[in-house]
């Protein structure tokens, strides 16, 4: 168990240090006037039963995780808009604070699964008291409608095993569609929402006196 701690210590602080960072993003863009591509930020390390299942799988080695498991630690950015996920991948790739390793565009290709976000795979350096240590993390960037979808599947995807029944599995991938569809309806009238937004924002920093 000790093992684990001290291998998981430098993945815990990256996740800290992503989610304020990242979350940062999203009140610059509130503090500004224009419309915030991020709508929320999560984040969290893989739990030590998942890296194992997961190393198992794939046939990691543990003694190759560092390199081979790219999701240790993981950060979610949720947007809007499919258009907000590309702003947001163009600030990422912006930024000197990391590196971005490898880039997955499950939105253009998505998964036969049905599964649609946008991977980024960054080397991000953690200062520790030993020095510095640069560690793998993975950003997976989606709408909410892409977000609701894969929230979904991953616990049917758990209660099953990956073994879905053939009516689950069509229902899934229809439910991936009406998903897509939502995306597409929410893009063709983003101007009104974005209009009636940015209303309710004025009315409310009136009211609390901004
Ligand atoms: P968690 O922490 O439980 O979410 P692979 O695992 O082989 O599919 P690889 O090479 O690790 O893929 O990289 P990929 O596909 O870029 O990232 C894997 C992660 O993406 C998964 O992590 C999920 O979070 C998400 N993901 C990928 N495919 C699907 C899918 O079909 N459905 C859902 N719901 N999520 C998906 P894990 O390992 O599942 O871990």
């Amino acid at each position: 168990m000790k093992h684990w701690d001290y291998f998981l210590a430098p993945y815990k602080q990256a996740v800290e240090e992503l989610k304020i960072k990242l979350k940062g993003m999203r009140t610059q863009f509130e503090m500004g006037t224009s419309h915030s591509p991020i709508e929320f930020v999560t984040g969290r390390v893989k739990p030590i039963a998942s890296i194992l299942d997961k190393a198992n799988h794939k046939g990691i080695a543990l003694d190759r995780l560092e390199e081979e498991m790219q999701d240790i630690a993981g950060l979610r950015m949720m947007c809007q808009f499919v258009d907000d996920i590309h702003t947001v991948v163009r600030l990422l790739r912006k930024r000197n604070d990391f590196e971005v390793v490898e880039e997955r565009d499950y939105i253009s290709h998505e998964k036969k699964s049905g599964y649609r976000s946008y991977h980024m795979v960054i080397r991000y350096p953690v200062q520790t008291i030993h020095g510095e240590k640069k560690i793998l993390v993975e950003i997976q960037i989606r709408t909410l409608a892409m977000n609701f979808w894969a929230t979904i599947e991953h616990s049917l995807n758990y209660k099953y095993k990956g073994q879905f029944p053939e009516d689950i599995k069509k229902r899934l991938l229809s439910a991936a569609e009406a998903a897509f569809q939502l995306d597409e309806e929410m893009s063709q009238i983003r101007g009104e929402i974005q209009e009636a937004q940015a209303f309710f924002t004025r009315k409310k920093d009136a009211q609390d006196g901004n």
